[in-house]
């Protein structure tokens, strides 16, 4: 609508509390006058306060609007004006509300803003994500700056997850330190010098002598059968040979769906048994598994200690006795303990001192028979815990422990220490118990499954 006035006429109205001459006084440029007029009538008629909130709100007065706003219970302006003068007042609440009312990006990256004022970290991050889905292309990078520094504050800083191969790459970097392939393969011509070379390698990172000589004749005769003159073409052979050797030697963790079952864990001192049950029983709370940690090594303090230390990192409980209490008594208040609050895995560490042969077997049986008396079908694992540093002198360790209890699995540890890495394929031929983890690190999430791709692939790499 239009309206011509005569100047007089205008203001006279307006005195009076016409809405349109008002308005046409604010036209003309005459905001002062409007606003004194509009103060007159404002506590009264909704209207005229509607007029002098917007105008507050125009010129950035916003705490001026404010007083309007709640006399009209926020029944004027709009959703986008009401949020803005009740942010401003600190009516947080509200502006929250008047926000999430409009929902475009900048209201919702307000209200994350709003909550990172408050201190409230975590739902000023959920809004801030909320508004990365509708950012327009101009604040993107704004945005994910504030994203970027909220993280930081909630410690959620995300490292860079590590993949099973980069993992395992770490691990077997001390291997690959002392035995080059890589080099070996590498722009290399195939002759005679290139396989004495090879042969070398594989003697050295401990697969075995025999396996070494074997694997290099039969590559050998497989370069002269295919004509092959490049190093890397030997490199996928040499794969796919370790591969084949290594098929049968992996296996996966059996833990029963039920309630108790039992993993006992063997191995020589030292061997990493205390630290593989820490990173399991972490891996299996994580899978929503009630753990009951055992400590059955019980000939020295420390090493009781130390299961607790893993049982609190890991956020499982632990059974345990004092020094020097018999370790079938330890195991059979586990079990009781298992069976009468319902622990879904039982993971028993054990001790291992070797020069003590006889007592050592003994130990061993005693306390299967103890967790038989439990349940006549557990344990569903007993893991020897080997040391891959040690390398091939594993194996003659290994045949004592198979002596005393049946061995159904074996953990690999400190393969990341060990320039032996070629050790796992030396333990499978000759052992014939498959391999079920690896540890290739002393961090709670350095232990995986033995996946035998991965496995060939980042040591020849
Ligand atoms: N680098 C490395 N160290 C390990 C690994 N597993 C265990 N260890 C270390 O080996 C040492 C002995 O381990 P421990 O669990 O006490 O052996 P236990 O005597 O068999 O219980 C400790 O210092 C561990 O931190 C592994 O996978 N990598
Ligand atoms: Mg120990």
């Amino acid at each position: 609508m239009v309206f011509f006035w005569r100047k007089s006429d205008v203001e006279k109205k307006a005195e009076k509390g016409d809405k349109n001459a008002i308005l046409e006084l604010i036209k003309q440029g005459k905001k002062e006058k409007a606003e004194r007029i509009l103060k007159k009538y404002a506590s009264e008629r909704e209207d005229l306060a509607e007029v002098l909130f917007e105008l507050y709100v125009q010129e950035g007065r916003l705490v001026q609007a404010y007083p309007y706003l709640r006399r009209f219970d926020g029944k004027i302006g709009t959703a986008k004006e009401r949020a803005k003068v009740y942010q401003a007042v600190g009516d947080y609440e509200k502006a929250v509300g008047e926000y999430l009312k409009v929902g475009d990006f900048e209201s919702i990256f307000n209200i994350a803003k709003i909550y990172r004022q408050l201190g409230k970290n975590k739902e000023a991050l959920n809004y801030a994500e909320r508004a990365l889905n509708i950012v327009p292309y101009d604040r993107k990078e704004e945005l994910e700056n504030f994203i970027k520094e909220l993280k930081s504050e909630l410690g959620l800083v995300e490292e860079k997850k590590e993949s099973i191969l980069e993992k395992l790459k770490r691990g077997l970097k001390k291997t690959k330190e002392v035995v080059e392939f890589g080099v070996l393969f590498r722009g290399r011509k195939v002759n005679e010098e290139f396989f004495e070379e090879l042969e070398e390698m594989l003697v050295k990172v401990d697969i075995g002598v025999k396996t070494a000589v074997d694997i290099t004749e039969r590559l050998r005769k497989e370069a002269i059968r295919k004509n092959i003159r490049e190093g890397e073409q030997i490199k996928e052979l040499l794969k796919k040979e370790l591969k084949e050797l290594l098929k049968n030697c992996r296996g996966d963790l059996n833990i029963p769906e039920k309630n108790g079952a039992v993993l006992l864990f063997v191995g020589v001192n030292g061997s990493g048994k205390t630290t593989t049950i820490g990173k399991l029983a972490y891996q299996l709370k994580r899978d929503g598994k009630k753990v009951l940690l055992v400590a059955a090594d019980t000939f020295r303090a420390a090493a009781i200690e130390q299961l607790e230390v893993w049982a609190k990192r890991a956020e499982v409980d632990l059974v345990k006795k004092q020094e020097g209490t018999d370790p079938g008594a330890v195991v059979y208040e586990g079990m009781k303990k298992a069976q009468e609050e319902g622990y879904d895995v039982v993971l028993i560490d054990t001790a291992g001192r070797l020069h003590t042969k006889e007592p050592l077997i003994n130990e061993l049986r005693k306390i299967k028979k103890v967790i038989q008396k439990f349940d006549s079908e557990e344990p569903a694992e007993a893991l020897l815990v080997i040391d891959a540093t040690t390398g091939q002198n594993a194996i003659q360790q290994a045949k004592v422990f198979k002596e005393a209890i049946d061995i159904t699995g074996i953990v690999i540890t400190k393969l990341d220490g060990s320039a032996k890495g070629g050790a796992i394929v030396a333990i499978c031929k000759e052992l014939k118990i498959p391999i079920k983890l690896i540890g290739v690190g002393e961090k709670i999430d350095d232990l995986q499954a033995f996946d035998v791709n991965a496995y060939v692939d980042a040591l020849l790499d």
